[in-house]
C-alpha cells in the first residue's frame, strides 16, 4: 500500500464515520423531538387536569371558611360555653364577618366580651377619630381599642346584655367595678343610640355616671348627634353618647393627674370627678348561652 491509498483510505473512513454521525444524530434530534412534543402534550393536559383540580380546591376551601365561620362563637360567652380560656378569640358576631376579639373569662363567671380598653401605653391610640372608625372599630385588641359600633348592634340588637365597667385612676391603684343589667346598641340609621339601665349598686363600687347618657345618640368629630349647642366629641376628644356632654368621658385622652381638663378619660362631676388611668367596658348576654344557630 502506497502512502496516497492510505490518505484516501483514511478520507473515506472519515467522510464515512462524519456522514454516518451526521445521520444519527439527525435520527437522535427527530426522536427527541417527537418525545419533547409528547411531553410538551402530557404537561398541557396535566396543567388542564390541575388547573380542574384548583377550581375545586377553591370551591372546597370556600364551603371549609364558610362552615369554619358558621361554626365560630358569636361572642365571647358562646366561647366560654365551648370551654374556651383564652383573651384573644375569633368571633362570628351575628350579621357580620369573622373578627378577633378580646374576651374576659374569668372575672365575675366570664363570657365578657370587650367592647373598649383603656390603659396608658408607649403608643396611645388616638381615640378623637372618625365615625367610619368607630363603626368599624379601631386599635390594637392586646393594647387600647374601640370594638366597632356595628358589632354592638349587632350582638345587642336581639339579645339582652348587661355591662360592666372597670376603672382605676391615679389616687387608688385598687379597681372600681359597675354593673348595668341593660345595655343596647341601636342601628346606624339611629346613629347608634344607646339604651343603658339598671345599674345595680349592690356589687358596684364605681358610682353611676352612665344611667344619665341613656336614649343619646353616638358623635364623633366629624359628626355632631349631641343636644348640646357646642360639638362636643370635637370640644371631648373621644368617640361617645354624649349629651350636654358627659358625666363619664372613657374616650378621652388618659391624662396625668397633674395635667387637667374636660377632653380627659374623666369618670363622674365635680366633687365626685375621677381622671381615670385605665378603664375597660365589657358585655355579655343577660341569660348565657342564648345563641342559635
Ligand atoms: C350584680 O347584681 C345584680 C342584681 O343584684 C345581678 O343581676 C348581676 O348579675 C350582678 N352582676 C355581677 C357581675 O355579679
Ligand atoms: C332610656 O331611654 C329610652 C328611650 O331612649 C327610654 O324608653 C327609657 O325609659 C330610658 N330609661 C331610663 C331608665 O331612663
Ligand atoms: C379632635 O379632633 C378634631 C378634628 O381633628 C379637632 O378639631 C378637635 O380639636 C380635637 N379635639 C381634641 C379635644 O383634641
Ligand atoms: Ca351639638
Amino acid at each position: 500500500m502506497n502512502s496516497q491509498n492510505v490518505v484516501a483510505g483514511l478520507f473515506i473512513f472519515f467522510l464515512g464515520e462524519v456522514i454516518g454521525q451526521t445521520d444519527s444524530t439527525r435520527r437522535g434530534r427527530c426522536e427527541e423531538k417527537a418525545a419533547l412534543q409528547a411531553e410538551i402534550r402530557n404537561f398541557q393536559e396535566s396543567q388542564e387536569v390541575l388547573r380542574g383540580e384548583v377550581a375545586n380546591l377553591r370551591e372546597a376551601l370556600d364551603s371549609v371558611s364558610s362552615l369554619v365561620a358558621y361554626s365560630l362563637p358569636e361572642d365571647c360567652s358562646a366561647a366560654k360555653a365551648r370551654g374556651s380560656w383564652t383573651s384573644t378569640t375569633m368571633i362570628k358576631p351575628p350579621g357580620l364577618p369573622p373578627r378577633l376579639v378580646r374576651c374576659e373569662q374569668r372575672e365575675q363567671g366570664g363570657g365578657w366580651t370587650v367592647i373598649l380598653a383603656r390603659r396608658p401605653t408607649n403608643n396611645p391610640v388616638n381615640f378623637n377619630t372618625t365615625w367610619q372608625n368607630y363603626k368599624d372599630g379601631f386599635g390594637d385588641i392586646s393594647e387600647e381599642f374601640w370594638i366597632g359600633n356595628e358589632v354592638l348592634h349587632k350582638l345587642t340588637r336581639e339579645i339582652p346584655h348587661q355591662l360592666r365597667v372597670v376603672i382605676t385612676d391615679w389616687s387608688d391603684t385598687k379597681e372600681k367595678t359597675a354593673t348595668w343589667n341593660m345595655f343596647v346598641v341601636g342601628s346606624e340609621d339611629n346613629r347608634y343610640k344607646l339604651g343603658i339601665d339598671g345599674y345595680s349598686p349592690h356589687n358596684s363600687t364605681a358610682s353611676d355616671e352612665l344611667q344619665i347618657h341613656n336614649g343619646s345618640s353616638f358623635s364623633t368629630h366629624d359628626y355632631d348627634n349631641d343636644i348640646d349647642t357646642e360639638h362636643c366629641a370635637r370640644q371631648h376628644g373621644g368617640g361617645w353618647w354624649y349629651f350636654q356632654c358627659y358625666t363619664a368621658n372613657p374616650t378621652g385622652k388618659i391624662l396625668m393627674p397633674f395635667q387637667a381638663g374636660d377632653h380627659g378619660m374623666i369618670w363622674g362631676v365635680h366633687p365626685k370627678k375621677l381622671t381615670l388611668r385605665s378603664l375597660t367596658m365589657m358585655i355579655r348576654p343577660v341569660s348565657p348561652a342564648p345563641y342559635h344557630h
